[in-house]
């Protein structure tokens, strides 16, 4: 059996699900959204991350029914606690992107579930195709209906200015890597501060990843940015115990 076929018998068996990782708004210290982040339950392995699967889900073009799939988990979690109305984000593979079909299926998930799409975030990360024509195209339809579009590993990777320009993005998370720096590097808080800056000036949110140690969150403070999502709060963990902080 490939690792392939397994992914398509966890899908059917629904052996693929979502933890929450909270995001905490810098001002108020308060849990302010989730990020949904999947996590394969395998029934001979145990926990598999997704850095283990995802790239053979893109590879493979299972991607689309992934994304779907985590589309359906995230709304029947929220349906499921109904007092819970915080925004909650999910990772979309920019392959998916280039498909006509795509904004269509996705926005028929939450239609059915009779979830408001715009407590709905929609992580992508740069990479080659999100520069794409069809991938803008989609990226404006997604918003059109209502989605908030989240510019996922902003300045790692295949990044570029000009993406901020291009795509209709509401959210720039900046990439963990520019965190991991800041408290030995003079130079690194300054990059992390200018990319702030300029995220601010395009009157985008910000959300800065990977913040793990009170030296970094002291630094990250001084900046004016709206989101944090790190370890220093809080890890991902499994839905009813990531919602009971509320
Ligand atoms: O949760 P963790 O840090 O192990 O996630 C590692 C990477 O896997 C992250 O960069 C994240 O974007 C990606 N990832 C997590 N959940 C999903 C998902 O549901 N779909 C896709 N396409 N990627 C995901
Ligand atoms: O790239 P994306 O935003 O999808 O990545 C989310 C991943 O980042 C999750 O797998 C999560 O576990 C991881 N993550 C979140 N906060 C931290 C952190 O403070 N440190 C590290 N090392 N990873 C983090
Ligand atoms: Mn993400
Ligand atoms: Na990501």
């Amino acid at each position: 059996m490939t690792l392939l076929n397994n992914l398509r018998i966890a899908l059917e068996k629904k052996e693929l699900f979502l933890m929450m990782q909270p995001k905490v708004a810098l001002k108020s210290s308060m849990v302010c959204g989730f990020e949904a982040l999947i996590r394969w339950n395998h029934p001979v392995h145990g926990l598999i991350p997704p850095t283990a699967f995802i790239p053979t889900v893109e590879k493979s073009g299972l991607n689309y029914d992934l994304d779907l799939y985590v589309a359906e988990r995230i709304c029947e979690i929220l349906q499921s606690w109904p007092q819970m109305n915080l925004p909650v984000s999910i990772n979309i593979s920019a392959n998916s992107l280039v498909h006509e079909s795509f904004v269509h299926d996705l926005h028929q998930v939450f239609q059915q579930y009779r979830i408001a799409t715009n407590r709905i975030q929609i992580e992508v990360t740069e990479n080659a195709l999100i520069h794409s024509d069809q991938s803008i195209v989609r990226l404006r339809e997604l918003r059109e209906h209502g989605f908030v579009i989240v510019l996922d590993d902003f300045g790692a990777g295949f990044s570029s200015l000009s993406y901020l320009l291009r795509l209709p993005l509401q959210v720039i998370k900046i990439d963990r890597a520019f965190v991991a720096e800041i408290t030995s590097s003079n130079q690194a808080y300054e990059l992390l501060k200018g990319i702030v800056q300029i995220v601010q000036g395009l009157q985008m949110e910000t959300v800065v990843e990977g913040v793990e140690t009170s030296e970094q969150l002291a630094l990250v403070r001084a900046l004016d940015v709206d989101q944090i999502q790190g370890f220093i709060y809080y890890k991902p963990s499994l839905v009813d115990e990531a919602f009971a902080l509320l």
